[in-house]
């Protein structure tokens, strides 16, 4: 009778390995071959991200999906790749180089325990750039940066990992005979999981430090480490954890939008760029919001940025407000068609607006602040003067009502329509006050 055999698929590709000879990476990437093979994985779905170093290399010898980037990154592109696509199986290789450069994306994985599996190919030093010591160097070895002998105390990866959260975590040498299963496992477990894996780099810690395969075995148990399956346990893995959190939300943002119906008519012909500049404290920018919904119930639109320190109730605090017809691609304001100053802190904080402007536009400045540097309309205002009572919380929005009047950027109507709720007593004084301005500096042009 003839049998059928079916061809074991292989995730190799024709390409000899660039390694020198006897180095351990080659033997690890044929171990993770024959891993693959045992999984039957549909190679286009399996993903091998690599690192930098001569470890680096290895995506290009297999015929698999792959990404290679930065040195010491390739756990957060890895964790990127699971976290857009469930369905792939993703690899990481990096050396030990890379695992101590990017040491804190190693941890973020393992306390998420994301679904990718690390094989870090640890030779205890940076291979390709000539010998170098790296993080799991051990003690006393030399290097062609500890030629006196390293000081520092190796990292033990995965004790680092399992005590953060990983789900599967290995120690072997590339020597193991069961190091083909025990990858097949890590990639099986479904969460993060890491097989630290010793290995020989015979072109530069091997005549250094005479390793070998029998002393490789011997090291671990010098270093008191651990060896063998560390960790194996079932924790959520972080990309199902995290689309299970989001399930409900997934056709409507977490954050709903508020729709802010159209009930006014305004008369802003182009883009028009208003900046009030005050004290933190002083509500510039609940104020300024409140204009700005105003705006938006006009037809308009708006957007509003903030600046302010991360203190509280201390130093300056500007918003910058755009109100146009079309939607506003550039939100940035360098030379603002008006400007409201309040008070020394804003002042300190506007230097480049007041340069930049010129006699088309309009400052309105608090009657007591220093002499202004600019070539700008400058109408200066001072609430005691004018006869107007007005809290130091309310000056902005009273400002900003006025300065919206005079310039007809929105109606009163709108303003005052967006005066309710939580803080509905302030804001009707505000305009209150706002009002009184307005009519002051039409009677004072009149008087003229
Ligand atoms: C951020 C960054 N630092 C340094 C380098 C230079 N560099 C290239 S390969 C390498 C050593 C790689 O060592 P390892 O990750 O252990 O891989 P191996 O060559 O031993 O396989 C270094 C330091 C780099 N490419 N990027
Ligand atoms: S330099 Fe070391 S790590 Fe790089 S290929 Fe040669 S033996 Fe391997
Ligand atoms: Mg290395």
């Amino acid at each position: 009778m003839k049998t059928t055999i079916t061809p074991l698929v292989t995730y190799r590709n024709e390409r000899p390995y660039p390694f020198c000879p006897g180095c351990g990476h080659a033997t690890i990437l044929d171990r993770l071959n024959e891993a693959l093979q045992s999984l039957s994985l549909d190679p286009e779905k399996v993903v091998l991200v690599s690192d930098i170093g001569c470890s680096g290399l290895s995506d290009q010898y297999f015929s698999t999906s792959a990404f290679h980037g930065l040195h010491g990154r390739s756990v957060t592109y890895a964790s990127g790749i699971k976290m857009a696509r469930l369905d792939l199986t993703v690899i990481v290789i990096m050396g030990d180089g890379g695992t101590g450069i990017g040491g804190t994306h190693l941890l973020s994985a393992a306390r998420r325990n994301i679904g990718v599996t690390v094989l870090v190919l640890n030779n205890f030093n940076f291979g390709m750039t000539g010998g170098q010591h790296s993080t799991t160097t051990p003690r006393g070895a030399i290097t062609s940066t500890t030629r006196a002998g390293n000081l520092e105390r190796p990292m033990d990866i995965c004790a680092t990992v399992a005590a953060n959260g990983a789900s599967y975590v290995v120690r072997a040498t590339s020597f193991d005979e069961d190091l083909t299963e025990r990858i097949a496992d890590g990639i099986r477990s479904g969460g993060f999981s890491l097989l630290d894996i010793w290995e020989l780099c015979t072109a530069y810690y091997v005549p250094s430090n005479k390793l070998s395969r029998r002393s490789l075995d011997e090291l671990v148990e010098e270093l008191d480490f651990a060896r063998g399956v560390l960790a194996s346990r079932e924790l959520p893995e972080y990309s199902l954890a995290y689309r299970d959190a989001h399930k409900d939300h997934r056709n409507a943002p977490l954050l709903s939008a508020t729709s802010i119906p159209v009930s006014f008519q305004n008369a802003v012909e182009r883009r028009f760029e208003l900046v009030v500049a005050g004290s933190a404290g002083g509500k510039i920018r609940s104020a300024s919001r409140l204009v700005a919904k105003a705006a938006v119930a006009s037809g308009l639109w708006v957007t509003q940025r903030d600046d302010y320190p991360i203190t509280v109730m201390t130093g300056h605090s500007i918003a910058e407000l755009v109100l146009d017809r079309s939607p506003i691609e550039y939100h940035a304001v360098s030379r603002p068609d008006a400007l409201i100053l309040l008070s020394d802190d804003g002042l300190k904080k506007s230097g480049a607006y007041l340069a930049a402007m010129t006699k088309e536009q309009w400052v309105f400045a608090e009657a007591s602040l220093p002499p202004l540097q600019t070539a700008a309309r400058v109408l200066l205002f001072d609430f005691g003067a004018m006869g107007i009572r007005c809290t130091r919380a309310s000056q902005a929005l009273a400002m900003l009502y006025a300065v919206a009047r005079k310039l007809q950027l929105v109606s009163p109507q709108a303003l005052q329509a967006q005066a309710g709720g939580a803080h509905s007593d302030t804001n009707t004084r505000a305009l209150t006050a706002g009002e009184k301005i307005a009519e002051f500096w039409e009677a004072e042009i009149e008087s003229v």
